[in-house]
């Protein structure tokens, strides 16, 4: 019998390197052929799915629900979602890992980059309009990101390359079972 379908959820702040991990995370799976592989990064879900979106909690919420949902029906085909949004609260997290884990697995990788640390990489010059007040409501400076306290998998960016964060992963999955 085929393996089940399974969500990776990545969460963390704005440059954390939730994407460029998922990117790596992808190329892995797909050269291991077989299922579908589909990643839904946070800014291009932003832009194809949630254009109407802000950061409102409520608009935060609605994102993740959505991207959630397309998970959800991924993982029910048997296939892999790879999703890599900040997902700050906690309570949307649960909601969309008891959506998909009605089809299939749900493993939630915390991206733990310190904010002091993405601050300061900041890759896209984000933290500093942040800090001079001309972006509102930016996560981890004047907007919350609740820690997740229960992840299948943390991981630490600082001192770590991309291809072992990905590693990482593959080596959870397979010690789940899932690959
Ligand atoms: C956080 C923001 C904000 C605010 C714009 N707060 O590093 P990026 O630029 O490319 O990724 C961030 C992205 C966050 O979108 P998500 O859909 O992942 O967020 S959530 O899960 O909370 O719905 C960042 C950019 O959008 N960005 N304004 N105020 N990030």
């Amino acid at each position: 019998r085929d393996k089940q379908g399974f969500t990776v959820f990545f969460t963390g702040l704005s440059g954390s390197g939730k994407s460029t991990i998922a990117n790596a995370l992808m190329v892995k799976l797909m050269e291991q052929g077989g299922r579908p592989v589909t990643l839904l990064d946070g800014d291009v879900v932003r832009k194809h799915l949630s254009s109407e979106l802000g950061f409102s909690k409520e608009h935060r919420d609605i994102n993740i629900r959505r991207i959630g949902y397309v998970a959800s029906e991924i993982t029910k085909n048997g296939g892999i979602a790879i999703c890599a949004p900040i997902a700050p609260y906690t309570a949307t997290r649960r909601a969309v890992r008891e959506m998909i884990e009605q089809y299939g697995a749900f493993m939630e990788v915390h991206v733990a980059t310190s904010v002091e640390e993405c601050e300061r990489r900041d890759r896209k010059g984000l933290y500093k309009l942040a800090r001079e007040g001309k972006i509102k409501e930016f996560t981890g400076i004047s907007d919350p990101y609740e820690a997740p306290t229960q992840a299948e998998l943390v991981i630490d960016t600082e001192g770590t390359d991309v291809d072992a964060c990905a590693h990482e992963v593959i080596l959870k999955l397979e010690s789940m079972g899932l690959i």
